[in-house]
């Protein structure tokens, strides 16, 4: 009895112990001083939330190699999904990558870092053009870098199209939005992007109307539009798209440039049969711009910082633009996009097609409110 006494209390000494030190070593490593008493260092860790089908097979590999940083990849598909893990508090991540209105709203919400640009050297390789840009929703350039950018538009499946249609106006946002054209293709399917914000300025420039409108009557003109096109829809979503279009399991999409050229690329190299294409409609469009932002409250702000760094070396950038079929805002990684890539002009528009492309804008909380519930229509139907 004695002796199991004993045993018991020197077992919960023993963790007790080792729950301190097991404390202290997860304290240390998170903010380890030098021995100099310089600033602490970080874990080598990095939590990475970004759109998916964003990055090079061998871009996260190459890194971890490089800097011994271990990347924890999660993935989203919508902006209004990224704000919500945002706004809900301690993420926990250190790089997310929002579209520029996003990033506006929410850099003026205090969500992210200011950039410690003496860690950013490879900054000088931005073309001053984007970063002019960027410099519009996010001043100075203080808290992002570009990733990519490009356009929505409508991709679609040339054999399946035309067999459903012979005259599809292809060049027009008519193949969505006009009931009479697009109900040709509801058997064949049709799938949108759960994008919002997005959809509601590609809407609006179908009906003519300035993409960036907070009108309440334009708005409630395109939630119109979008219920006359729902009974033709087989489903929202924008990661699902990419697989279906290159097995022809849906036969037009509407979604994002470089999402509609990897599907065609992923129909070539697996040999599924089918021929997808990309269209910019002729009324114009959308044209976004993803940037890395660093959060607040992020764990790990040095090895964000060295991420994107990393990313803005040209080979790096490079590499992902070959992949994912969109431009990079990087002017010395030009010499390593492909030719192919280079001379696609559904991924760099020739100028005309650039004269009509539109940047979509930070909107107000009210314009905000009203788009929200009129997709919330859109996709549940009440
Ligand atoms: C990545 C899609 C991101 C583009 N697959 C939309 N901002």
């Amino acid at each position: 009895m004695f002796h199991r006494k004993l045993s018991v209390s020197s077992w919960c000494h023993r963790l007790l112990l080792t729950l301190i030190s097991a404390m202290l070593v997860t304290a240390c490593s998170q903010q380890r001083g030098t021995p100099d008493g310089g600033p602490p260092t970080e874990e080598k860790l990095l939590n990475l939330y970004i759109w998916s089908d964003y990055l090079a097979p061998d871009t996260i590999s190459n890194f971890e190699k490089q800097t011994g940083i271990q990347v924890e990849v999660s993935n989203y598909g919508s902006n209004e999904e990224l704000e919500a893990k945002l706004s809900s508090g301690h993420s926990g991540y250190d790089i997310v990558v929002p579209s520029a209105p996003f990033l506006e709203r929410q850099l003026k919400a205090g969500l992210y870092l200011a950039l410690d640009k003496s860690k950013l050297p490879n900054l000088k390789n931005m073309d001053p053009e984007i970063q002019r840009r960027l410099a519009q929703h996010d001043p100075q350039n203080a808290h992002a870098v570009l990733h990519m950018w490009g356009t929505g538009g409508i991709g679609y499946n040339v054999d399946k199209v035309k067999a459903a249609m012979p005259n599809a106006p292809l060049d027009s946002w008519a193949l969505i939005f006009d009931p009479e054209v697009v109900k040709n293709f509801q058997k064949c399917g049709i799938t949108v992007t759960d994008s919002a914000s997005e959809m509601y300025a590609m809407v609006l420039i179908a009906l003519g109307k300035n993409a960036n409108s907070q009108k309440p009557e334009d708005l409630a003109a395109a939630t119109d539009a979008l219920m006359r096109l729902r009974p033709f829809v087989r489903y929202v979503d924008t990661q699902r798209m990419i697989s279906d279009l290159a097995n022809g399991e849906v036969c037009l999409a509407v979604g994002y440039s470089g999402d509609i050229l990897q599907a065609a690329s992923r129909a070539k190299e697996n040999e599924t049969g089918q021929k997808v294409a990309y269209s910019i409609p002729k009324e114009g469009t959308i044209m976004w711009f993803d940037s890395y932002a660093i959060p607040a409250d992020a764990p790990h702000p040095g090895n964000a910082h060295q991420f994107i760094n990393y990313m803005l070396q040209p080979e790096v950038i490079a590499a992902v633009t070959n992949i994912v079929h969109y431009p990079n805002g990087n002017s010395a990684a030009r010499q390593f996009v492909s030719k192919e890539i280079l001379e696609d002009p559904s991924i760099y528009p020739p100028p005309e097609v650039m004269a009509k492309l539109v940047p979509v804008l930070a909107v107000s909380e009210e314009s905000t409110r009203l788009m929200t519930r009129g997709w919330q229509k859109f996709t549940t139907g009440h």
